[in-house]
């Protein structure tokens, strides 16, 4: 074909390129939903409002609190090699409590490999996350029992994973509704698959097929996508020329953004996205905007791609710091709780420190045990060989 047939040139565009329908839509503002801003003054959103009252959101700062100092602690650890590598949570603290704070009791959680906080406030114990870092296990904890489902390594495979599971507790609902003859809706609410993802896997084809068919089959799952501006030394702008919340509309997915510094704004959005799921309204896309406080993982040096006055800028978005300037604004802080949550959090800090002790040295012969449910010919085969090679 030679270049004067230009296939594709729209009929009475030539000149007029640029114009009307053929130009990319005007930049807007960016809507973020905020309840508190970064100095600790309520503010309203016309669309979404604190969804508990002030004196419950004492235990949200407790909560936030506490897993900064378990990450802090891991971060301590891995400095003192008793961790092989740590990818710390800092700086994420509003986006893991306020999505844990209104997880029902059928929900599943998928998280990504940052998610430490999440996993610790469902119960996963600490040397169990320990261990993956130190490379003594798997982390493959009964997924099932905890709803804490395995930590994700290979960025956005989880995504699919978590469409799937949400898929299968939609037909189990159905069937479920279905076999009933008494008109009673289950006793239970029907679960959500909640899955976290970051900015950089919202470029994996992955991540993009999870929302195709989360989009196609209405499956019960809200994605979380925690916009920490930088996919290791990639930032978000590279990856996306349109804010990322709004790429969940061209799936046929609500999108919306929220303060990911906010635990308040977090914690309403979400309650709203797991409803809109529960309720058979499909699934959401909410982008959680924040900033990574420290290094993508003990092994890097962010000074080496981002700059100084990056970083410094956000320190005055502390999610904490907001919390608790809102909390003793409205007198449900006060120095004396704030004592006693600095007491907490340090005799906390012994027990993360002691958990790293417990993570079990697994013998060789145990490295075959758990790749499977089962084992196989070839596996055993395997086993053989290696603990015949040892033996030698
Ligand atoms: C499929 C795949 N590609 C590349 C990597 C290497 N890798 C590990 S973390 C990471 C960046 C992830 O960035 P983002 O999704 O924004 O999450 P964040 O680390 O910022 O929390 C990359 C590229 C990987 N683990 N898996």
């Amino acid at each position: 074909m030679t270049s004067s047939m230009s296939m594709g040139q729209p009929v009475g565009a030539s000149g007029t390129a640029g114009r009307g329908r053929f130009e990319a839509p005007a930049a807007s503002v960016t809507p973020m939903v905020q309840l508190v801003d970064p100095s600790g003054v309520r503010v309203d959103d016309p669309d979404f409002a604190p969804i508990a009252p002030p004196d419950q959101t004492a235990a949200l700062l407790r909560d936030m609190a506490l897993i900064r100092r378990f990450d802090t602690e891991a971060t301590a650890l891995q400095r003192k090699g008793q961790l092989g590598l740590w990818a710390p949570l800092l700086g994420q603290e509003a986006i893991q409590v306020g999505v844990h704070s209104v997880l029902g009791g059928t929900d599943h959680v998928f998280p990504s490999h940052r998610e430490h906080g999440v996993g610790m406030l469902m119960g996963l114990p600490i040397e169990r996350m320990f261990g993956i870092f130190k490379g003594c296990e798997m982390g493959d904890w009964d997924a099932e029992a905890l709803r804490f489902h395995h930590y994700s390594m290979v960025i956005g495979a989880h995504t699919l994973h978590a469409v799937g599971y949400a898929m299968g507790m939609a037909a189990d609902a159905r069937r479920e509704d279905a076999r009933r003859t008494d008109g009673q809706r289950p006793s239970s609410e029907p679960g959500v698959s909640v899955v976290f993802h970051g900015d950089g896997a919202i470029s994996e084809g992955d991540v993009n097929e999870a929302y195709i068919f989360a989009a196609a089959y209405q499956a019960p799952t809200v994605f979380i996508c925690v916009n920490n501006q930088w996919a290791i030394s990639e930032p978000v702008e590279r990856q996306s020329r349109v804010p990322l919340y709004q790429r969940a509309w061209g799936f046929g997915i609500p999108g919306i953004r929220v303060d990911g510094n906010d635990v308040l704004a977090v914690q309403a959005v979400t309650s709203w996205a797991l409803d809109r799921a529960r309720t058979g309204q499909g699934p959401t896309l909410i982008e959680a905007f924040t900033y990574r406080m420290g290094a993508h993982t003990t092994s890097d040096d962010p000074t080496k791609y981002r700059s100084a006055d990056e970083s410094e800028g956000w320190q005055h978005r502390d999610p904490i710091a907001r919390t608790s300037a809102w909390l003793r604004s409205v007198g449900e802080w006060d120095d004396a709780q704030q004592a006693q949550l600095d007491q907490d959090t340090e005799a906390f800090g012994a027990e993360v420190r002691a958990a790293v002790d417990r993570v079990p040295d697994p013998s060789l012969g145990q490295v075959f045990d758990r790749v499977y449910a089962g084992t196989t010919d070839l596996l055993e085969r395997e086993r053989a060989e290696a603990l015949g090679r040892v033996a030698r």
